[in-house]
């Protein structure tokens, strides 16, 4: 392994200079603890420098939890049947959606499972979708994110003219092997295409990988370059959650501390991305960490008391209501944070689709 010198390769990092995929391979690989201190401490000087100390909320609404899917890490994976589901009305979401808005978040994330009674319904059942996708943007008068698997091109250019700002879409790895081990079934370039499509039509886009499933550092340098190369707009990490009654249930689960050094290294070379501390993993105690380590968007706030499940820890902290902003905001007050203001968060959203729409035309010039 070549001879790296950590100050020096923060420093450069801290200046913008250019990073090789080794440079990034080293820094993922960081144990000794005085070199994670100065990680993060590079990282959050990063995040001051794009951001200040603002940062943004994401209500998070999972409305449809029966998926027709099968991939090997969820616990919503078609064939599990050992859970309660449940698929919310378009007035449940409302209200939820509307409860979440009044406490202040800045965004809703409308997330689903692959609905095998929407796919069933066809055309009429995606009108409905998107019906109820634009009374959220209407009623709540905030962006709003999309989260509902590969969905049909025709409907995502719907609700691209509908002017929904973000799509996430997880690859959760770029290596294919890998990935044919977790979205078993599910084809790597078609979800890839998605993601494509939605960024020509002018949506921004969540890419997210998953860490304890198996990949290797060289795999999430790549990863993280494929986030750079794509120009993705928020890059996501979560630490893989073992669920019961799946595939990956005896998989032995991964100390949360690396996910901490990824978001970190996300943040250095993707320095002026958005890149979440989700409260999804390890609830309200894990949240400071992941802010420390660089992260500036808190995502999974949920309002409790409406039945509303979480993805990889499906009901920690949702009804003891401290996946709320009455418990969130008191540790970003401790981490020397605060929560920037709905028209910040807004400003970020539309500066961001010009400076790409800007570096589109210029592209698409370049290739005249
Ligand atoms: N069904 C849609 C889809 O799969 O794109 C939307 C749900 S997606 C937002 C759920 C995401 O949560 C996955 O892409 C994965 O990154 C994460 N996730 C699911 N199960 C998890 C687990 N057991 N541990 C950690 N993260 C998990
Ligand atoms: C989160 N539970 O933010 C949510 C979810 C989907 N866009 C996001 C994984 O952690
Ligand atoms: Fe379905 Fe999404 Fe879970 Fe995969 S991650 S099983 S697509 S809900």
């Amino acid at each position: 392994m070549a001879d790296f010198n950590l100050t020096r390769m923060l420093n450069s990092l801290q200046n913008c200079h250019p990073v090789k995929k080794s440079e990034i391979k080293y820094l993922l690989g960081l144990f000794d603890s005085e070199d994670i201190s100065l990680l993060f401490q590079a990282a959050r000087n990063v995040r001051t420098r794009y951001f200040g100390n603002k940062i943004f909320l994401y209500g998070f609404l999972y409305f449809s939890t029966y998926c027709r899917n099968n991939c090997n890490f969820c616990r919503y994976r078609k064939s599990n049947t050992m859970l309660p589901r449940y698929r919310k009305t378009q007035n449940e979401i409302l209200a939820a959606a509307v409860e979440m808005a009044d406490s202040g978040v800045h965004l809703i994330d409308l997330t689903m499972g692959e609905d095998p009674e929407l796919y069933s319904f066809g055309e009429a059942g995606f009108k409905q979708l998107a019906g109820m996708i634009k009374s959220v943007q209407k009623e709540t008068k905030l962006p709003v994110m999309i989260s509902p698997g590969a969905i049909p091109d025709s409907v995502l250019v719907e609700l691209a003219a509908a002017k929904v700002t973000w799509y996430a879409c997880y690859q959760e790895t770029h290596n294919k092997a890998l990935y044919k081990t977790l979205r078993q079934g599910q084809g790597f370039e078609k979800r890839l295409a998605k993601k494509q499509l939605a960024k020509r039509i002018g949506m921004l886009i969540e890419e997210g990988i998953l860490t304890g499933v198996g990949e290797t550092l060289d795999d999430l340098a790549d990863s993280i370059i494929w986030m750079r190369d794509f120009c993705v707009d928020q890059a996501r990490v979560m630490t893989f959650i073992p669920q019961t009654d799946t595939p990956m249930a005896k998989i032995k689960p991964q100390d949360n501390l690396k996910e901490q050094v990824i978001i970190a290294v996300m943040r250095l070379v993707l320095p002026d991305l958005l890149i979440p501390a989700s409260l999804d993993v390890d609830g309200l105690d894990g949240l400071k960490a992941r802010l420390m380590a660089g992260a500036n968007v808190v995502t999974s706030i949920v309002p409790p008391q409406k039945g509303l499940a979480g993805v990889a820890s499906h009901s920690l902290d949702i009804e003891e209501s401290r996946r709320t902003l009455v418990h969130v905001l008191p540790i970003l007050k401790a981490c020397g944070l605060e929560p920037a203001l709905p028209k910040e968060y807004l400003a970020w959203t539309i500066a961001r689709k010009k400076a790409l729409s800007r570096s589109f035309v210029k592209e698409e010039r370049m290739t005249c």
